[in-house]
């Protein structure tokens, strides 16, 4: 049962398909650990962890992950964004053969550090949006709501469409990507809030996008 995984102090996670399972990965910010669901199996291994070639990541304050196939090989791929005082680290985990093993890629992390490494994110989330087999990067970094997105393995990561939610909301609290249900089209919704008032209430915000 995956609720055995709860004492785990973990700051992130993400839940990838993995064939015909599952897989819940958990960064507790300084590092990544998966698990596979299995119904027979209880408490279910921890068969991944800290895989070669990760780099080191002192304890963040934050962490924030989201998962989605970045490289268009039908492989769930992981981004993982580290955030402490001196700024935000970006790494990108790249899915491999066996549904159970994620590998840190660094031409990858590299890339994607430029682009999203000079604005700390509040929410991230990854789907393919233009439904072109690759993955968007979604962030939500105060009201504003921006969408990274390469086009092939040698395109550098770029900013391809961005949007400010109304000035009366404080901050993109979370983001999900998914699609319509003719899935024709694909959705981008963000929860938002305002700041709280003296009373210490906040009015929340559900906004909804869909591609063209
Ligand atoms: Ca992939
Ligand atoms: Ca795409």
């Amino acid at each position: 049962m995956l609720n055995k995984l709860v004492p785990l102090d973990y700051k992130a996670f993400a839940v990838t398909p993995a064939a015909d399972r599952a897989a819940v990965v958990l960064a507790d910010g300084t590092l990544l650990s998966a698990a596979l669901s299995q119904e027979s199996t209880s408490p279910p291994p921890l068969y991944w962890a800290a895989p070669s070639g990760q780099p080191t990541v002192q304890r963040a304050q934050k962490v924030l992950m989201a998962a989605g196939d970045l490289n268009a090989d039908g492989r769930t791929d992981l981004v993982v964004l580290h955030q402490d005082a001196a700024g935000q680290d970006v790494s990108v985990y790249l899915g491999q053969a066996a549904p159970r093993d994620w590998q840190y890629d660094a031409g990858m992390s590299t890339a994607w550090q430029r682009a999203l490494g000079s604005t700390a994110a509040f929410a991230l989330a990854l789907g393919d949006l233009d439904r072109d087999g690759r993955a968007e990067v979604v962030t939500g970094s105060g009201p504003r709501l921006t969408v990274w997105q390469t086009t092939n393995d040698a395109t550098p990561p770029f900013q391809a469409w961005a949007t400010e939610l109304p000035a009366t909301v404080e901050t993109v609290r979370a983001l999900a990507v998914g699609m319509t249900q003719d899935r024709a089209r694909g959705a981008l919704v963000a929860a938002s809030a305002t700041a709280p008032d003296a009373m210490g209430n906040a009015s929340p915000f559900l906004h909804a996008f869909l591609t063209q």
